[in-house]
Protein backbone atom coordinates (compact mmCIF):
# COMPACT_ATOMS: atom_id res chain seq x y z
CA UNK A 1 0.00 0.00 0.00
CA UNK A 2 1.35 3.11 -0.81
CA UNK A 3 1.78 6.58 1.11
CA UNK A 4 2.01 9.81 1.00
CA UNK A 5 5.15 10.02 1.17
CA UNK A 6 6.91 6.88 -0.58
CA UNK A 7 7.68 8.43 -3.24
CA UNK A 8 8.97 12.21 -1.90
CA UNK A 9 13.00 11.54 -3.18
CA UNK A 10 12.19 10.99 -6.53
CA UNK A 11 9.70 13.90 -6.41
CA UNK A 12 12.88 15.96 -5.57
CA UNK A 13 14.92 14.11 -8.11
CA UNK A 14 12.73 15.32 -10.19
CA UNK A 15 12.66 18.65 -9.14
CA UNK A 16 16.01 18.80 -9.56
CA UNK A 17 16.46 17.12 -12.97
CA UNK A 18 18.51 14.20 -11.31
CA UNK A 19 18.28 11.56 -13.90
CA UNK A 20 16.21 8.60 -12.28
CA UNK A 21 18.14 5.56 -11.78
CA UNK A 22 16.33 1.14 -12.71
CA UNK A 23 15.01 1.03 -9.02
CA UNK A 24 13.22 4.42 -9.04
CA UNK A 25 11.24 3.47 -12.01
CA UNK A 26 10.27 0.00 -10.75
CA UNK A 27 9.01 1.98 -7.77
CA UNK A 28 6.66 4.39 -9.53
CA UNK A 29 5.04 1.47 -11.31
CA UNK A 30 4.83 -0.53 -8.15
CA UNK A 31 3.29 2.94 -6.67
CA UNK A 32 -0.60 2.76 -6.76
CA UNK A 33 0.26 6.82 -5.95
CA UNK A 34 -1.44 7.56 -9.47
CA UNK A 35 -1.91 11.47 -9.12
CA UNK A 36 1.41 11.64 -7.73
CA UNK A 37 2.99 10.09 -10.85
CA UNK A 38 1.10 12.27 -12.62
CA UNK A 39 1.38 15.31 -11.09
CA UNK A 40 6.03 14.43 -11.67
CA UNK A 41 5.27 13.60 -15.27
CA UNK A 42 2.89 16.70 -15.65
CA UNK A 43 5.75 18.91 -14.51
CA UNK A 44 8.65 18.02 -16.55
CA UNK A 45 6.02 17.66 -19.82
CA UNK A 46 4.97 21.35 -18.52
CA UNK A 47 8.63 22.54 -18.16
CA UNK A 48 9.63 21.09 -21.65
CA UNK A 49 6.59 21.92 -23.45
CA UNK A 50 4.53 24.08 -21.63
CA UNK A 51 0.57 23.86 -22.92
CA UNK A 52 1.98 23.08 -26.35
CA UNK A 53 0.36 19.82 -27.57
CA UNK A 54 0.93 18.31 -30.90
CA UNK A 55 -0.73 16.55 -33.61
CA UNK A 56 -0.23 15.80 -36.94
CA UNK A 57 -2.10 15.30 -40.60
CA UNK A 58 -1.08 11.91 -41.62
CA UNK A 59 -2.21 8.72 -42.99
CA UNK A 60 -1.43 5.13 -42.39
CA UNK A 61 -0.27 3.02 -44.85
CA UNK A 62 -0.05 -0.64 -44.64
CA UNK A 63 0.78 -2.21 -48.30
CA UNK A 64 0.83 -5.88 -47.33
CA UNK A 65 0.05 -8.13 -44.25
CA UNK A 66 1.85 -10.82 -45.44
CA UNK A 67 4.16 -11.84 -42.88
CA UNK A 68 6.46 -15.00 -42.27
CA UNK A 69 6.75 -14.44 -38.76
CA UNK A 70 4.18 -15.30 -36.40
CA UNK A 71 4.11 -12.78 -33.49
CA UNK A 72 1.95 -13.89 -30.82
CA UNK A 73 0.36 -10.93 -30.21
CA UNK A 74 -0.05 -9.51 -33.87
CA UNK A 75 -3.68 -10.05 -35.12
CA UNK A 76 -3.06 -8.61 -38.29
CA UNK A 77 -0.55 -10.44 -40.01
CA UNK A 78 -1.58 -13.18 -42.76
CA UNK A 79 0.50 -16.16 -44.32
CA UNK A 80 1.05 -16.20 -47.98
CA UNK A 81 -2.03 -17.65 -49.42
CA UNK A 82 -4.02 -17.30 -46.30
CA UNK A 83 -7.55 -15.82 -46.32
CA UNK A 84 -7.61 -12.31 -46.16
CA UNK A 85 -3.82 -11.96 -46.88
CA UNK A 86 -3.82 -8.27 -49.39
CA UNK A 87 -0.62 -6.84 -50.79
CA UNK A 88 -1.27 -3.35 -52.58
CA UNK A 89 0.07 -2.65 -55.89
CA UNK A 90 2.20 0.56 -56.03
CA UNK A 91 -0.37 2.30 -58.28
CA UNK A 92 -2.90 1.47 -55.14
CA UNK A 93 -0.51 2.82 -52.88
CA UNK A 94 -0.29 6.21 -54.89
CA UNK A 95 -4.10 6.29 -54.85
CA UNK A 96 -4.76 5.83 -51.05
CA UNK A 97 -2.43 8.44 -50.51
CA UNK A 98 -3.73 11.19 -53.25
CA UNK A 99 -6.86 10.68 -50.82
CA UNK A 100 -4.48 11.84 -47.76
CA UNK A 101 -2.75 14.56 -49.87
CA UNK A 102 -5.95 16.49 -50.63
CA UNK A 103 -7.12 16.32 -46.82
CA UNK A 104 -3.87 18.29 -45.98
CA UNK A 105 -1.49 14.91 -45.10
CA UNK A 106 1.89 16.22 -44.00
CA UNK A 107 3.23 12.59 -43.41
CA UNK A 108 2.74 9.04 -44.65
CA UNK A 109 3.42 6.50 -42.22
CA UNK A 110 4.33 3.30 -43.75
CA UNK A 111 4.62 -0.19 -42.10
CA UNK A 112 3.69 -4.08 -43.31
CA UNK A 113 4.25 -6.89 -42.58
CA UNK A 114 7.82 -9.23 -43.54
CA UNK A 115 6.27 -10.46 -46.99
CA UNK A 116 8.32 -13.28 -48.28
CA UNK A 117 7.78 -13.15 -51.79
CA UNK A 118 8.12 -9.24 -52.37
CA UNK A 119 11.62 -7.83 -53.71
CA UNK A 120 13.50 -5.12 -52.18
CA UNK A 121 12.60 -3.39 -55.56
CA UNK A 122 9.06 -3.21 -54.16
CA UNK A 123 9.96 -0.99 -51.33
CA UNK A 124 12.35 1.47 -53.38
CA UNK A 125 9.34 1.47 -56.10
CA UNK A 126 7.04 2.78 -53.37
CA UNK A 127 8.68 5.33 -52.01
CA UNK A 128 9.95 6.84 -55.55
CA UNK A 129 6.65 6.92 -56.87
CA UNK A 130 5.68 8.35 -53.62
CA UNK A 131 7.84 11.23 -53.95
CA UNK A 132 7.28 11.72 -57.12
CA UNK A 133 3.86 12.13 -56.65
CA UNK A 134 3.79 14.45 -53.51
CA UNK A 135 7.14 15.78 -53.25
CA UNK A 136 6.32 17.92 -49.77
CA UNK A 137 4.71 15.08 -48.34
CA UNK A 138 7.23 13.20 -45.23
CA UNK A 139 8.02 9.39 -46.29
CA UNK A 140 8.47 8.22 -42.51
CA UNK A 141 8.74 4.53 -43.73
CA UNK A 142 9.77 0.76 -42.44
CA UNK A 143 10.84 -0.21 -38.96
CA UNK A 144 14.12 -1.66 -37.78
CA UNK A 145 12.42 -4.87 -38.05
CA UNK A 146 11.57 -4.26 -42.11
CA UNK A 147 14.86 -2.79 -42.33
CA UNK A 148 16.61 -5.99 -40.84
CA UNK A 149 14.71 -8.12 -43.16
CA UNK A 150 15.67 -5.99 -46.23
CA UNK A 151 19.15 -7.02 -45.06
CA UNK A 152 18.14 -10.59 -45.39
CA UNK A 153 16.37 -10.90 -48.69
CA UNK A 154 19.40 -8.54 -50.19
CA UNK A 155 22.52 -10.27 -48.75
CA UNK A 156 23.95 -6.64 -48.86
CA UNK A 157 25.00 -4.67 -46.04
CA UNK A 158 22.90 -2.39 -43.64
CA UNK A 159 24.14 0.57 -44.92
CA UNK A 160 23.48 -0.57 -48.78
CA UNK A 161 20.01 -0.74 -47.54
CA UNK A 162 19.90 2.68 -45.86
CA UNK A 163 21.25 4.13 -48.39
CA UNK A 164 19.31 2.94 -51.04
CA UNK A 165 16.24 3.67 -49.21
CA UNK A 166 17.38 7.42 -48.80
CA UNK A 167 18.45 7.34 -52.12
CA UNK A 168 14.73 6.56 -53.42
CA UNK A 169 13.09 9.18 -50.86
CA UNK A 170 12.93 7.55 -47.09
CA UNK A 171 12.24 10.71 -44.91
CA UNK A 172 12.22 9.16 -41.39
CA UNK A 173 11.18 5.95 -39.91
CA UNK A 174 8.77 5.47 -37.45
CA UNK A 175 9.42 3.30 -33.95
CA UNK A 176 7.44 -0.08 -34.44
CA UNK A 177 8.92 -3.77 -33.81
CA UNK A 178 10.70 -2.55 -30.42
CA UNK A 179 7.77 -4.41 -28.57
CA UNK A 180 9.34 -5.47 -25.34
CA UNK A 181 13.62 -5.76 -25.91
CA UNK A 182 13.95 -8.38 -22.89
CA UNK A 183 14.75 -11.78 -23.69
CA UNK A 184 12.19 -13.03 -20.98
CA UNK A 185 9.86 -11.57 -22.73
CA UNK A 186 10.25 -11.22 -26.44
CA UNK A 187 11.63 -14.81 -26.89
CA UNK A 188 7.88 -15.46 -25.80
CA UNK A 189 5.95 -13.05 -27.77
CA UNK A 190 7.98 -12.67 -30.78
CA UNK A 191 10.65 -15.56 -30.78
CA UNK A 192 11.47 -15.24 -34.06
CA UNK A 193 11.34 -11.38 -34.74
CA UNK A 194 14.66 -9.23 -34.92
CA UNK A 195 16.31 -9.67 -31.48
CA UNK A 196 16.74 -6.28 -29.62
CA UNK A 197 20.16 -5.75 -29.85
CA UNK A 198 19.68 -5.76 -33.72
CA UNK A 199 16.30 -3.33 -33.16
CA UNK A 200 18.96 -0.85 -31.27
CA UNK A 201 21.94 -1.52 -33.63
CA UNK A 202 20.05 0.03 -36.54
CA UNK A 203 18.88 2.46 -35.04
CA UNK A 204 21.83 3.78 -34.16
CA UNK A 205 22.75 2.93 -37.86
CA UNK A 206 20.04 4.63 -38.78
CA UNK A 207 20.72 7.33 -36.38
CA UNK A 208 24.11 7.46 -37.88
CA UNK A 209 23.00 8.60 -41.48
CA UNK A 210 21.32 11.90 -39.63
CA UNK A 211 17.85 9.74 -39.98
CA UNK A 212 15.14 10.70 -36.75
CA UNK A 213 13.40 7.89 -35.73
CA UNK A 214 10.74 6.74 -32.96
CA UNK A 215 10.46 4.34 -30.19
CA UNK A 216 7.69 2.15 -28.82
CA UNK A 217 7.22 -0.96 -26.32
CA UNK A 218 4.27 -2.42 -26.20
CA UNK A 219 2.74 -3.32 -22.94
CA UNK A 220 0.10 -4.62 -21.22
CA UNK A 221 0.69 -8.36 -22.05
CA UNK A 222 2.75 -10.92 -20.47
CA UNK A 223 5.86 -8.66 -19.48
CA UNK A 224 6.54 -7.02 -15.72
CA UNK A 225 7.42 -3.75 -14.28
CA UNK A 226 11.12 -4.88 -14.62
CA UNK A 227 10.86 -5.59 -17.97
CA UNK A 228 9.56 -2.39 -18.63
CA UNK A 229 11.37 0.14 -16.90
CA UNK A 230 14.78 -2.24 -18.58
CA UNK A 231 13.12 -1.75 -22.10
CA UNK A 232 12.54 1.98 -21.19
CA UNK A 233 16.48 2.27 -19.96
CA UNK A 234 17.90 0.65 -23.06
CA UNK A 235 16.35 3.37 -25.16
CA UNK A 236 17.68 6.03 -22.78
CA UNK A 237 20.76 4.19 -22.95
CA UNK A 238 20.84 4.79 -26.80
CA UNK A 239 19.33 8.12 -26.65
CA UNK A 240 22.68 9.25 -24.67
CA UNK A 241 24.72 8.08 -27.33
CA UNK A 242 22.80 8.68 -30.81
CA UNK A 243 20.06 11.68 -29.80
CA UNK A 244 18.14 10.33 -32.69
CA UNK A 245 15.31 9.32 -31.49
CA UNK A 246 12.10 12.23 -32.07
CA UNK A 247 9.57 10.30 -29.72
CA UNK A 248 8.17 7.47 -27.93
CA UNK A 249 4.97 5.84 -28.07
CA UNK A 250 3.73 3.77 -25.32
CA UNK A 251 1.52 0.73 -27.23
CA UNK A 252 -1.28 -0.33 -25.43
CA UNK A 253 -1.84 -4.01 -26.25
CA UNK A 254 -5.06 -5.15 -27.50
CA UNK A 255 -5.29 -8.82 -27.25
CA UNK A 256 -8.42 -9.76 -29.52
CA UNK A 257 -8.14 -12.47 -31.88
CA UNK A 258 -4.06 -12.72 -31.09
CA UNK A 259 -2.41 -16.03 -28.86
CA UNK A 260 -2.99 -13.51 -25.89
CA UNK A 261 -6.86 -13.47 -26.39
CA UNK A 262 -7.44 -14.59 -22.78
CA UNK A 263 -5.68 -11.32 -21.30
CA UNK A 264 -7.31 -8.26 -20.58
CA UNK A 265 -5.03 -5.82 -21.89
CA UNK A 266 -4.13 -2.64 -19.82
CA UNK A 267 -6.05 -1.12 -17.63
CA UNK A 268 -6.71 2.73 -17.67
CA UNK A 269 -4.87 3.28 -14.90
CA UNK A 270 -2.02 1.00 -15.99
CA UNK A 271 -2.04 2.86 -19.22
CA UNK A 272 -1.89 6.31 -17.71
CA UNK A 273 1.10 4.95 -15.68
CA UNK A 274 3.03 3.83 -18.32
CA UNK A 275 3.15 7.07 -20.44
CA UNK A 276 3.81 9.51 -17.02
CA UNK A 277 6.92 6.89 -16.31
CA UNK A 278 7.78 7.01 -19.70
CA UNK A 279 8.19 10.90 -19.21
CA UNK A 280 9.45 10.64 -16.03
CA UNK A 281 12.88 7.36 -16.97
CA UNK A 282 13.09 9.01 -20.68
CA UNK A 283 15.30 12.50 -19.80
CA UNK A 284 16.75 12.75 -23.09
CA UNK A 285 13.55 12.28 -24.93
CA UNK A 286 11.80 15.28 -26.44
CA UNK A 287 8.46 14.02 -27.39
CA UNK A 288 6.29 11.32 -25.65
CA UNK A 289 3.21 10.44 -27.80
CA UNK A 290 -0.18 9.84 -26.42
CA UNK A 291 -1.38 7.14 -29.63
CA UNK A 292 -5.07 8.09 -29.70
CA UNK A 293 -5.58 4.47 -31.63
CA UNK A 294 -4.47 2.61 -29.04
CA UNK A 295 -5.22 4.10 -25.92
CA UNK A 296 -9.23 5.52 -27.31
CA UNK A 297 -9.85 9.20 -28.07
CA UNK A 298 -10.65 9.78 -24.19
CA UNK A 299 -8.31 8.10 -22.25
CA UNK A 300 -5.54 9.82 -24.75
CA UNK A 301 -6.81 13.13 -23.92
CA UNK A 302 -6.30 12.49 -20.16
CA UNK A 303 -2.77 11.28 -20.89
CA UNK A 304 -2.10 14.93 -22.21
CA UNK A 305 -1.92 15.57 -18.15
CA UNK A 306 0.17 12.82 -17.31
CA UNK A 307 3.48 13.63 -19.34
CA UNK A 308 2.09 13.30 -23.25
CA UNK A 309 2.58 16.28 -25.27
CA UNK A 310 1.46 14.88 -28.62
CA UNK A 311 -1.33 12.92 -30.36
CA UNK A 312 -0.17 11.91 -33.06
CA UNK A 313 -2.65 11.82 -36.49
CA UNK A 314 -5.49 11.63 -38.27
CA UNK A 315 -4.17 8.35 -39.47
CA UNK A 316 -6.97 8.01 -41.86
CA UNK A 317 -6.87 4.35 -42.05
CA UNK A 318 -6.06 1.69 -39.01
CA UNK A 319 -5.22 -1.68 -39.76
CA UNK A 320 -2.94 -3.34 -36.95
CA UNK A 321 -5.38 -1.94 -33.82
CA UNK A 322 -8.24 -2.59 -35.62
CA UNK A 323 -7.68 -6.27 -36.72
CA UNK A 324 -7.35 -6.54 -32.43
CA UNK A 325 -10.28 -5.37 -31.97
CA UNK A 326 -9.62 -1.64 -30.84
CA UNK A 327 -12.91 -0.30 -30.66
CA UNK A 328 -12.58 3.07 -31.25
CA UNK A 329 -12.55 4.86 -34.77
CA UNK A 330 -9.58 4.20 -37.01
CA UNK A 331 -9.47 8.22 -38.15
CA UNK A 332 -9.71 11.08 -36.34
CA UNK A 333 -10.64 14.32 -38.06
CA UNK A 334 -8.25 17.33 -37.60
CA UNK A 335 -10.89 19.36 -35.91
CA UNK A 336 -11.82 16.58 -33.32
CA UNK A 337 -7.77 16.38 -32.57
CA UNK A 338 -7.97 20.06 -32.09
CA UNK A 339 -11.20 19.89 -29.64
CA UNK A 340 -9.89 17.02 -27.50
CA UNK A 341 -6.43 19.27 -26.80
CA UNK A 342 -8.10 22.69 -26.28
CA UNK A 343 -11.36 20.64 -23.83
CA UNK A 344 -7.93 19.36 -22.09
CA UNK A 345 -6.83 23.26 -21.26
CA UNK A 346 -3.88 22.71 -23.85
CA UNK A 347 -2.93 24.45 -27.00
CA UNK A 348 -3.18 22.66 -29.90
CA UNK A 349 -0.01 22.77 -32.45
CA UNK A 350 -0.20 21.27 -35.74
CA UNK A 351 3.38 19.61 -36.55
CA UNK A 352 5.05 18.40 -39.34
CA UNK A 353 6.78 14.89 -38.44
CA UNK A 354 10.04 16.70 -37.36
CA UNK A 355 7.75 18.65 -35.08
CA UNK A 356 8.09 22.24 -36.91
CA UNK A 357 4.80 23.95 -36.04
CA UNK A 358 2.75 24.49 -39.08
CA UNK A 359 0.00 25.96 -37.51
CA UNK A 360 -0.77 27.72 -34.24
CA UNK A 361 -4.36 26.89 -33.65
CA UNK A 362 -6.34 29.41 -31.61
CA UNK A 363 -9.15 28.21 -28.93
O1 LIG B 1 5.32 -2.87 -33.80
C1 LIG B 1 0.94 -5.08 -33.02
C2 LIG B 1 2.13 -2.99 -32.26
C3 LIG B 1 3.23 -1.65 -33.69
C4 LIG B 1 -0.67 -5.11 -31.60
O2 LIG B 1 6.49 5.73 -34.87
C5 LIG B 1 0.07 -3.96 -31.39
O3 LIG B 1 5.08 7.39 -34.80
C6 LIG B 1 -1.32 -3.34 -29.68
O4 LIG B 1 4.75 1.13 -34.12
N1 LIG B 1 -2.06 -4.45 -29.80
C7 LIG B 1 3.05 -0.83 -34.94
N2 LIG B 1 -0.25 -3.08 -30.43
C8 LIG B 1 2.52 0.56 -34.62
C9 LIG B 1 3.64 1.52 -34.33
C10 LIG B 1 3.38 2.98 -34.32
C11 LIG B 1 2.10 3.45 -34.19
C12 LIG B 1 1.89 4.83 -34.20
C13 LIG B 1 2.93 5.71 -34.37
C14 LIG B 1 4.21 5.21 -34.52
C15 LIG B 1 5.34 6.16 -34.74
C16 LIG B 1 4.46 3.85 -34.47
O5 LIG B 1 1.95 -2.00 -33.23
C17 LIG B 1 3.94 -2.96 -33.77
C18 LIG B 1 3.50 -3.60 -32.48
O6 LIG B 1 4.30 -3.20 -31.42
N3 LIG B 1 1.06 -3.99 -32.28
N4 LIG B 1 -0.13 -5.78 -32.62
C19 LIG B 1 -1.78 -5.36 -30.76
N5 LIG B 1 -2.49 -6.47 -30.85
Amino acid sequence: MSTLTELLDIEEKVISGERLSFEDGLRLFQSDDLATIGRLANSVRRRRHGKRTYFNINRHLNPTNVCYWDCGFCAFYRKLGQEGAYTLSIEQCVEAVAKASEAGATEVHIVGGLHPKLPFQYYLDLLRALKLAFPKIHLKAFTMVELDHFKRITHKTDEYVIEKLLEAGLDSCPGGGAEIFHEEVRSKICKHKTSAERWLELAAKVHRYGIRSNATMLYGHIENYEHRVDHLLRLRALQDETGGFQCFIPLAFHPKDTEYAHLPGPSAVDSLKTVAVSRLLLDNFEHIKAYWVMLGKQLAQVALHFGANDLDGTVMEERITYAAGQVSEREAKRNELIALITEAGLEAVERDTLYRPIAEVAR
